[in-house]
């Protein structure tokens, strides 16, 4: 019995074993909406699609299989554009599906029609239009191999009305076993070995490809043998464990002044594990280009001027990792390299001076704090973009991978309460936090009658200052003075009541952990509006080595 392609697409998702598919119907996809009434991916309706396809980013880094999202024509699909770009630069894998005027009108002035492939081609790794109902099966199998494989990120599919509609004698392909990659050869394992022992303080940087769970208990083992010091990328937070605390040197990202960045200069062997110049490129942590570096990575490095690595070891990261810890020899710091690294643990650990707290107004590092004492390792964080970014990336400690997330690729404002959204899907009977500014919130924030509708359990959290702060800072260090970055106040505890949320304010520490401890305690979201004490922020861009502004 033949199907139509709606089916075939639905019957497509289900064989890859989608569990849910974020998105907005329209008229050229409401086919495939109309199949999902009775079978298929849960559908969780968006209220905007940049918003469903950073829920898709985000199940992709969650789970390391592809978020699905789908949305209709025109400015349905065009809406998708920030979600995959995001998706694409920071290496989560993404199924995009968009509807698409009937094949006949493609070429025509007709309501809704654009060259949907040729907008996402140069921001996925897949991009192509179906003219066939009989292929739409293979291209969907196609996108999610291409979104799967290293570098991870967004395949898009524009499928016309009539390819939805037409029928398909043809069944759904049953997803294949993905290649399984190898280590790297014994040769290449045991000449970085000789170099590690070699060297006098062999550093490890790991980020966003290190951060898998196969990648992360292989680089914790190896960590654990040799004691080699680790600095993570933001994206590669928590890859280093609560019980190797003693191992861990940082994060880095953004401004070259960072314990983790004085480490990374005196160390006279970086090895870079799964470290994507996308998030914090060689130009700023060897801006003098003397590094010696070894890649350890599915992809090749790209290479310029001041990456150039001396080896590659290209294949599985997991298990060559895994059998370079076999292979290396237990390993001795000099002295001189332990006393530098306590003066770094102790510059990491009681690095961070509180100046006065403006009455009334909470300092970033008292949220920080508060959070800590709060947050347990299964509880998952959500940042945005923005100084509280900066803060928490520096400051806030996370021992499991995946369970502070960033962009940092593409640094996306509106990520944060999204990205909560999928998170409490994928880690349900988990607490969820989501961090903002007051800027980026409300990019995004019409998601949260999604999370209220879902009865999520997120706790968001607003650093109110009344501007683009992250900006403001560095145009003042630029040009002496901001401009474009003050805008006007909202109240957000309102506004939480009027989507059906808690809203809370905290102008203290005190009434910030209070306020945590209810959200712990309540069913639904919850809002936390945070008016913060940003005078310190001059701080963070500060530079103690050489640098270059963004
Ligand atoms: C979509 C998008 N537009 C603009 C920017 C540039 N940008 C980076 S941070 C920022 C300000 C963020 O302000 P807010 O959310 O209030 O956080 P704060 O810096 O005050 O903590 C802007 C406009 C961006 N990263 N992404």
């Amino acid at each position: 019995m033949s199907k139509n392609g709606a089916e075939i697409i639905v019957n497509s998702l289900e064989n890859h074993n989608v569990p849910y598919i974020f998105g907005i119907p329209g008229a050229k996809i409401d086919g495939v909406f109309d199949t999902l009434e009775d079978h298929g991916p849960e559908l969780i309706l968006a209220r905007h699609e940049q918003n469903a396809a950073f829920m898709a980013q985000a199940i992709g880094r969650l789970t390391g299989e592809p978020g699905v999202v789908i949305a209709t024509s025109g400015p349905g699909a065009s809406n998708l554009a920030t979600g995959l770009v995001t998706a694409t630069a920071e290496g989560d894998p993404v199924v995009a599906l968009a509807g698409q005027v009937k094949r006949s009108d493609l070429s025509k002035l007709t309501h809704q029609s654009m060259d949907n492939a040729a907008l996402f081609a140069p921001i996925t790794k897949f991009s192509t239009e179906i003219q066939d109902s009989e292929t739409l099966s293979e291209n969907i199998a196609n996108a999610f191999r291409i979104a799967k494989t290293a570098k991870k990120g967004a395949s898009f599919l524009s499928i016309p009305q009539d390819v939805t509609d037409g029928e398909v004698k043809g069944e759904a392909i049953k997803p294949l076993s993905a290649p399984i990659l190898g280590t790297a050869s014994d040769e290449d394992i045991a000449d970085l070995a000789r170099r590690i022992s070699e060297a006098k303080l062999p550093t490890l940087l790991v980020g966003m490809r290190a951060s898998g769970k196969k990648e992360t208990e292989a680089i914790r083992k190896l960590v654990a043998k040799t004691g080699l010091p680790v600095v993570e990328t933001f994206q590669g937070a928590g890859i280093i464990s609560r019980d190797l605390e003693n191992h861990f040197f940082g994060r880095v990202g953004l401004f070259r002044n960072q314990p983790g960045d004085m480490l990374l200069k005196r160390s006279d062997l970086v090895l870079a594990v799964g470290y994507d110049p996308i998030e914090y490129e060689a130009r700023n942590w060897n801006a003098e280009k003397d590094a010696r570096i070894v890649v350890i990575d599915e992809v090749p490095m790209e290479i310029d001027q001041y990456m150039q690595p001396e080896v590659e070891l290209i294949g599985s990261i997991a298990k060559t990792i895994e059998k370079l810890s076999h292979v290396v020899t237990s390993y001795q710091l000099s002295s001189d390299a332990e006393n530098y690294l306590a003066t770094l643990q102790e510059k990491l650990t009681n690095g961070k001076q509180i100046s006065e707290t403006a009455a009334g107004r909470v300092h970033p590092l008292e949220v920080i704090d508060s959070l800590q004492k709060n947050v347990t390792d299964e509880m998952t964080v959500t940042v945005d973009v923005g100084s509280h970014y900066i803060w928490m990336a520096r400051h806030f400690r996370s021992y499991e991978p995946r369970h502070l997330l960033f962009s940092n690729g593409m640094q996306t404002l509106g990520v944060a309460l999204p990205w909560a959204i999928s998170a409490a899907l994928v880690r349900p009977n988990t607490q969820i936090i989501s961090i903002s500014g007051d800027g980026g919130f409300l990019f995004s924030a019409q998601e949260l009658e999604t999370a209220v509708r879902l009865k999520q359990k997120i706790i968001h959290l607003i650093w109110n200052d009344g501007s683009y702060n992250m900006v403001e800072f560095q145009e003042e260090m630029k040009y002496n003075r901001s401009s474009g970055v003050h805008f006007g106040p909202v109240d957000f505890v309102k506004y939480a009541e009027a989507f059906g949320a808690k809203g809370l304010r905290a102008t203290t520490k005190d009434e910030l952990e209070a306020a945590i401890n209810e959200g712990f305690a309540t069913d639904g979201p919850v809002i936390i509006d945070i008016p913060i004490d940003y005078s310190d922020n001059k701080e963070l861009g500060k530079t103690i080595l050489p640098d270059q502004f963004y």
